[in-house]
């Protein structure tokens, strides 16, 4: 069964949204097969992010990522890759349909970093790199 790696970064945990999120993912009918709540360090974040190195906004994201505590969560089901990432919406949640926890849920704080709620694995060369990192027991 397909599996991905979602995180809930810190502006979902610091606007209480964990619970929303989780609901979504849900509801759609997909399993949350692990969880955990964690204050990711650098390192874990530089590895997860390691595609955007030498982006302006590189630094900004790793910083906003240590700002606070994450959720990150493994969840399964046909095309759950796809599935989330439609759930999340698009990366800018100014123009993020509405519908999606990014339309819904976020907006643009002027900060050099998009704060967009969650993160969602791309692929399956991506999800099985991204639950390695998270959940290497799995
Ligand atoms: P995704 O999360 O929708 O897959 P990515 O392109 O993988 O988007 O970017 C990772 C994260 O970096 C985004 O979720 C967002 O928080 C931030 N980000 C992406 N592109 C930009 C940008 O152009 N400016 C500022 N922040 C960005
Ligand atoms: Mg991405």
């Amino acid at each position: 069964m397909e599996r991905t790696l979602i995180l809930v970064k810190p502006d979902g945990v610091k606007r209480n949204l964990v619970g929303e999120v989780l609901a979504r993912i849900e509801a759609k009918g997909y399993s949350i097969v692990a969880l955990k709540m964690l204050k990711a360090d650098r390192a874990l974040l530089v590895r997860h992010y390691a595609e955007h190195e030498g982006k302006p906004f590189f630094e900004p994201l790793v910083e906003f990522m240590m700002s606070g505590p994450i959720v990150a969560l493994v969840a399964e089901g046909n095309r759950v890759i796809e599935g989330f990432r439609k759930l999340a919406g698009t990366t800018d949640p100014t123009t993020a349909e509405p519908g999606t926890i990014r339309g819904d849920l976020a907006r643009d704080q002027g900060t050099k970093v998009v704060q967009n709620i969650v993160h969602g694995s791309d692929s399956l060369e991506s999800s099985d790199r991204e639950i390695q990192i998270f959940f290497p027991e799995l």
